[in-house]
């Protein structure tokens, strides 16, 4: 497996209205580092920096008006005189219009889903870089049959124009359409997070060329709240392509696992023929923003499961805010991973 690493993203750490108070964010910049050292320490040593991404592939996935705007909102933000970070205030009210607000005070609204994130000095450059890891990560995986995108942001919450859930751009969604760009005729994304890949969700839900499917805590009572219910399961030429199992709150890895198995099934049966993974390990027992109950020697098993499918595989960085076993948990999935993929002749 290949692993796909990046530069600067320390230089982007947000802040999160956790609770009715302003917290420095819990997807921290010591995450990565504690990935970056088990990874290593696991045996894998192949690895490689992230190629830079083109823009083209980006406006695939977002609206050039929201990367402008991500490139942008900082300086205009401080340029205003404001104080910390870029953060949005006010959202669209329920029958309020599309109007774009001209001022960077409204676009972080427009722009924004979630004030569990904001826009720091470094953020656009990292959110940049983890999409490239992960177009990366899909190029090597067609090549050599897996990679891993090793970076932060996460992505999977990002939308085709709004930030939030600690997520700016969507890793994985540029991921699923490099890998069509370069001939996979039908990719499934599995999204493993503790949370529901919205994001995901909403840039292939018209399409019927990705197949998303998420596993993740009941909306009804976790972020993000709004979306990720069963019972949504894609539009017009997207019906049947997108596949919600919501889990109750609390979950061990039993019902988890069968959730898996439902979900590669359901991978199998559309012939797909590669497979981006929304890596998440935030559905570990003793993550602090979470409830499942995964524990660390689930994690090789996940890895073993999910190679089954034999597929062409990104894995991509989501996920998983106790920094002390997240090395372990990550290292764990790619490992039980490894040694049961086939890989590529190629
Ligand atoms: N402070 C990912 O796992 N946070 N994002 C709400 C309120 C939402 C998690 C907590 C969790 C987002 C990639
Ligand atoms: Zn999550």
């Amino acid at each position: 497996m290949i692993i796909v690493r990046v530069d600067d993203h320390a230089q982007h750490h947000a802040t999160e209205m956790h609770l009715g108070q302003l917290i420095p964010s819990v997807e921290s910049p010591a995450r990565l580092q504690v990935i970056e050292r088990a990874v290593h320490a696991a045996g894998f040593d192949d690895v490689h920096d992230a190629q830079c991404i083109e823009l083209s592939l980006l406006e695939r996935v977002h609206s050039p008006q929201y990367i402008e705007f991500l490139s942008t909102a900082y300086e205009r933000w401080r340029a205003a005189g404001y104080a910390g970070d870029a953060m949005a205030y006010t959202w669209p009210a329920r029958h309020a219009g599309q109007t774009r607000p001209e001022s960077v005070v409204g676009q972080l609204g427009y722009h924004s889903f979630s004030a569990d994130c904001s826009i720091s000095a470094g953020t656009a450059g990292a959110a940049r870089n983890a999409a490239a890891a992960a177009a990366t990560a899909a190029t090597h995986a067609l090549q050599v049959g897996s990679a891993f995108a090793m970076h932060r942001p996460p992505g999977h919450h990002a939308t085709r124009d709004q930030f939030g859930g600690y997520c700016y751009l969507n890793n994985a969604a540029v991921a699923a359409q490099r890998l069509r760009d370069l001939g996979a005729a039908k990719v499934a994304v599995l999204d493993i997070d503790y949370h529901h890949g919205n994001g995901t969700q909403d840039i292939f839900y018209a399409r019927d060329d990705v197949l998303t499917c998420s596993i993740h805590a009941d909306p009804a009572n976790r972020f993000p709240w709004f979306i990720g219910y069963a019972a949504e399961r894609g539009v017009g030429a997207g019906e049947g392509s997108n596949l919600n199992l919501p889990l109750p709150l609390g979950s061990a890895f039993d019902a988890w696992r069968d959730a898996l198995h439902v979900a590669i099934a359901a991978i199998r049966k559309a012939g797909c023929d590669a497979l981006v993974v929304a890596l998440g390990v935030d559905t570990f027992e003793h993550d602090p923003i979470s409830d499942f109950k995964l524990k660390t020697e689930h994690y090789p098993l996940v890895g073993t499961d999910i190679a089954a499918l034999q597929l062409p595989t990104a894995l991509i960085m989501e996920g998983g805010y106790l920094t002390e076993q997240l090395g372990e948990n990550v290292a764990g999935v790619l490992q039980g991973f490894a040694q049961a993929h086939r890989g590529s002749s190629a």
